[in-house]
Parts: C-alpha cells; sequence; structure tokens
C-alpha cells in the first residue's frame, strides 16, 4: 500500500457524509478469529465449512453443527475487538450517517463501538428454535469450548432442537438487514469495503450497488478479490494496521 494511495482514500473519506463500510471475516482475523475459508480448528479441520453451514448439515447431525458454532462462540467470547473495529467506530462517530454492514457474525463491531450494524448473516449470539424459531437464550460462557459434537439444547416452547441465529448456505438473507444495506449503498457517497474476499452472494452485490451508482469503493484487504476491478483506491494490507492510518 502506498503513501498515495492512502492519502487518495483519506481525501474520499474526509469528503463523505454519507459513508458504508462493509465488512467481512477479514475484519476480525487480527482478533484471532479465523476467517471462513481460514484452516478450522481441532476436530472440523477436515470439514468444509461451507458444507457444515448448511441446514443439510444440521439436519444430519445437529451435534457436529452445534459442537462447530458453539467451539466458535467461545473463541469469539474470548477474542478482543482490534484497532480495525475500533477505527470503524470512530469514522461513525466522526459521521453519524454511516452505516456498518456487515456479514460476520461475531459481536467484535458492537464490542468495538458499533452498536448497530446492519447484520446480513446473522449472528453467534442469537440461537432459535429450528422449528418454531422461539428465541433461545445464548448459551452461558462457562466451561470449555466443545472439542466435539455437542447435543444442542431442546427448544422451551415446542421441544425442537435450538439452531445457530445464523444464515446458511442456501438460507435467505433477513430482507430487512439485505434491504437496509441496499438502501445504505444506493445512497452512500463512498463505501469502505473491508476483509471481504467478496464471493458469498447476495452480500457481495453491495459494494456493486454503491459502485454502478458512482459511490467511490475503497478495498483494505492484503489479497486480490473481485472488488479490484471497481474500487477507486486498493489499500493492499490489514485492516488493523490500514484503516487506524486512514481515520488519522
Ligand atoms: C442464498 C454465516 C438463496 C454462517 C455465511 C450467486 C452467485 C454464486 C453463488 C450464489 C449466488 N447466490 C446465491 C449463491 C449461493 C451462496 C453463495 O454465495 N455461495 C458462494 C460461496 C459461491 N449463497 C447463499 O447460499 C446465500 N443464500 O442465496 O439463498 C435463497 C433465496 C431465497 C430463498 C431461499 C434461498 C447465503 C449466504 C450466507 C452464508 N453464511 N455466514 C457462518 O458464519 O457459519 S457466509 C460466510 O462466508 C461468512 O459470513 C463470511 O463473511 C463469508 C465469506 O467467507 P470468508 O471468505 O472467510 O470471509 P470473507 O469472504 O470475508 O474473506 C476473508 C477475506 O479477508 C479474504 O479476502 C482475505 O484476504 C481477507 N483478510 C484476511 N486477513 C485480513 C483480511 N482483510 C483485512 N485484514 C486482514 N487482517
Ligand atoms: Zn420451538
Amino acid at each position: 500500500m502506498s503513501a498515495d494511495d492512502l492519502a487518495r482514500a483519506g481525501r474520499l473519506l474526509a469528503v463523505a457524509s454519507r459513508p458504508v463500510v462493509f465488512t467481512g471475516a477479514g475484519m476480525s482475523a487480527e482478533s484471532a478469529v479465523p476467517t471462513f475459508r481460514d484452516a478450522q480448528t481441532g476436530l472440523w479441520r477436515r470439514y468444509d465449512p461451507a458444507r457444515l453451514a448448511t441446514p443439510a448439515a444440521f439436519h444430519a447431525d445437529p451435534a457436529l453443527v452445534w459442537g462447530w458454532y458453539e467451539s466458535r462462540r467461545h473463541g469469539v467470547r474470548r477474542a478482543e475487538p482490534n484497532p480495525g473495529h475500533r477505527a470503524v467506530a470512530a469514522i461513525r462517530s466522526r459521521l453519524p450517517d454511516t452505516v456498518v454492514v456487515t456479514q460476520n457474525v461475531d459481536d467484535l463491531h458492537e464490542r468495538g463501538g458499533v452498536p448497530d450494524p446492519v447484520r446480513l448473516h446473522g449472528s453467534l449470539f442469537a440461537p432459535r428454535c429450528s422449528a418454531c424459531a422461539h428465541p433461545a437464550p445464548a448459551p452461558g460462557d462457562a466451561g470449555e469450548p466443545p472439542a466435539g459434537p455437542l447435543d444442542p439444547p431442546a427448544c422451551a416452547r415446542c421441544a425442537a432442537p435450538v439452531r445457530p441465529g445464523v444464515v446458511w448456505f442456501g438460507e435467505a438473507l433477513p430482507a430487512a438487514a439485505l434491504d437496509a444495506a441496499v438502501a445504505a449503498a444506493s445512497r452512500c457517497d463512498l463505501l469502505l469495503t473491508v476483509g471481504t474476499s467478496a464471493l458469498v452472494h447476495p452480500a457481495a452485490e453491495i459494494p456493486l450497488v454503491a459502485a454502478r451508482l458512482g459511490a467511490p469503493v475503497v478495498q483494505v484487504n492484503p489479497d486480490r478479490t473481485p472488488l479490484d476491478a471497481v474500487c477507486a483506491v486498493n489499500l493492499r494490507g490489514r485492516a488493523g494496521e490500514v484503516l487506524p492510518e486512514l481515520v488519522r
């Protein structure tokens, strides 16, 4: 990332009043929360996350899938927001019309100072009944993360298995969240995309909505992504290092 690129991105942010910050799993990488495609830990190393994060996998083996999510939830509880999360909160406090849209299911934006991210893929902390959708209490933090399959709790209302409150592959995104994200991208005057491979749809359309309507897109990612083609400035770097520089 060149100083000139950082300066150009800083100038775009300085004149923005309605930015959208669009984040993916790379936002939490420096908080030691593995991105979706990073090597999974322990038992789940041998599973393709995209195959575990499906209704069919939960139906076939609820304990395996619930154990995986509980292991990830415990990992997030032990993680801390990184300087990138705090830089996003600084943008939002400086520009009150900022909308943060996240694909992540951790709570690090909230714990890092953004109380109201638009959550496209749900949350690890909002389990619900797999049958009647009755909200279930988020499990406690006591004890060690499960090292293997763990039977999900039963719904207090209908006794069906409780499921993670995330959007699985093949499931529709929450309509209200998707509508809010598209509306924000449609009226933003800058879209800052951070730590996403832009491979998962329909979330990956959000930066394209902004670009198509003429808003400049600034990308923060150490690697190439399909968004390289539409961004006005490409900051090749890690969120926890680049974002604090950008908001300085
Ligand atoms: C649906 C919750 C239909 C679960 C997740 C169009 C084209 C192609 C495919 C499709 C399409 N439309 C639909 C599909 C199918 C599918 C899909 O997109 N498949 C892809 C993989 C080909 N989409 C769906 O199934 C969606 N549903 O369309 O339903 C429908 C409609 C109506 C009615 C019924 C059905 C649902 C998708 C949601 C899936 N759930 N998460 C869970 O977490 O377990 S998605 C999951 O993947 C995460 O949310 C994550 O954000 C996302 C992407 O994974 P990662 O790659 O890990 O993360 P990310 O993309 O953010 O990449 C990491 C990036 O960070 C990398 O670029 C890396 O370089 C960078 N990085 C690393 N370190 C750092 C960093 N960047 C900055 N700083 C660092 N330090
Ligand atoms: Zn129920």
